[in-house]
């Protein structure tokens, strides 16, 4: 089998974009550095000092874990280095990184990103992810502001997550498709492994924290009895999986077909994912691969952002089983997402 390149595959793709003069082939290349080095790390955990807590909290009241910082600057310096963004924001950071510098001065760019999603299975050996949103800048010129990150996610320009597992995978979009990429470790590069990803119109795995179950919504306490219930017609029941890290959970989900919710709980009454760099992206590379990804209610992709660590309930998957989910929303739930 001929390998195809990640670098390859970018300049192939360059004539979609007749306008576009490279920048977003090297904001790429910027992020696949980063992602190397993070999941060489990643790899050497248990055996390097790169466990535990650094005992700082962040902006969303979570303890910081090690390798979220060293995710996060890894991203960061990368992301500098190669001059095409003009503000970072991260779930990692209370406000914007606007970037000020020489090679960055005619960047059209801004990038959202959570660079280390899983945070709690970094201890434990189980993939975790980065995922990442590319928009382009609204205002002007000089370093970017907050106003550039409040944009609908209609408005993405590209969109990816990466997969530190078994093996480490980069799954991208530019709103053409989706394609996925493998890191192979004896070349050191990314090559075209899941071409043109489809996700299927339905399957047979729901994935959501059932330990939450008692402060669910009444939609989903029914959504999720209608799937263990016994039925041959619709194949039910359906498997239970969930591993803790929404990309991967969500990336199984794409390729054998599922649903993935986080909805709001009494705790957490509008949800725990972040809309700006965990639901957007996320969104926009399921919806291109023919899925969907909703509030339960509404778009996600159409959701108007206010602020940057915003927060969403997620109801994504296989477009026949978020459906299902929204109807028992609208049937049994009053309150309005
Ligand atoms: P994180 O970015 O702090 O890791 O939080 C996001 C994660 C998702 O990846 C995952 O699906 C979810 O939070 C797990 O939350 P919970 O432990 O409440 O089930
Ligand atoms: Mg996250």
């Amino acid at each position: 089998m001929k390998t195809k390149t990640l670098g390859q595959f970018i300049i192939e793709k360059q004539s979609d974009f007749p306008y576009a003069k490279g920048e977003l082939s090297r904001l790429l290349r910027d992020i696949g550095i980063a992602e190397k080095i993070v999941n060489r790390e990643v790899n050497k955990a248990g055996l390097v000092e790169i466990l535990g807590e650094t005992g700082e909290t962040n902006i969303q009241g979570e303890r910081v874990k090690k390798l979220d910082v060293f995710a996060n600057d890894q991203f960061i310096a990368a992301l500098k280095a190669g001059g095409e963004v003009c503000a970072i924001a991260s779930e990692e950071n209370d406000e914007i990184i606007p970037i000020e510098s020489e090679i960055s001065k005619n960047a059209k760019y801004v990038v959202a990103m959570d660079p280390l999603d899983g945070s709690s299975n970094i201890d434990v050996n189980v993939s975790v992810g980065t995922i990442f949103s590319i928009y382009r800048r609204t205002t002007l010129s000089g370093p970017g502001t907050t106003e550039d990150f409040m944009q609908r996610g209609t408005e993405q320009f590209a969109a990816g997550y990466i997969i530190y597992g078994s093996s480490c995978m980069l799954v991208y979009t530019t709103g053409k498709g989706v394609n996925g990429f493998t890191l192979d470790p004896s070349i050191g590069e990314f090559c075209l492994s899941h071409p043109v990803m489809q996700t299927p119109k339905m399957g047979s795995v729901y994935s959501i924290n059932e330990g939450n179950y008692l402060h669910f919504p009444e939609g989903v306490k029914k959504y999720i009895k209608y799937c263990q219930e016994e039925d041959k017609a619709t194949q039910r029941p359906y498997s239970s999986r969930y591993i803790g890290s929404g990309v991967a959970d969500i990336h199984r989900n794409l390729i054998v077909g599922g649903i993935y919710i986080y909805p709001t709980t009494t705790k957490s009454p509008k949800g725990k994912l972040r809309l700006l760099y965990e639901c957007n992206p996320l969104a926009f590379i399921i919806e291109q691969a023919g899925g969907k990804a909703t509030t339960g209610g509404k778009r996600i992709m159409e959701i108007d952002i206010k602020e940057l660590h915003q927060r969403t309930p997620l109801f994504v998957g296989s477009s026949d089983m978020v459906d299902t989910a929204m109807e028992f929303m609208v049937k049994y739930t009053t309150e309005k997402v």
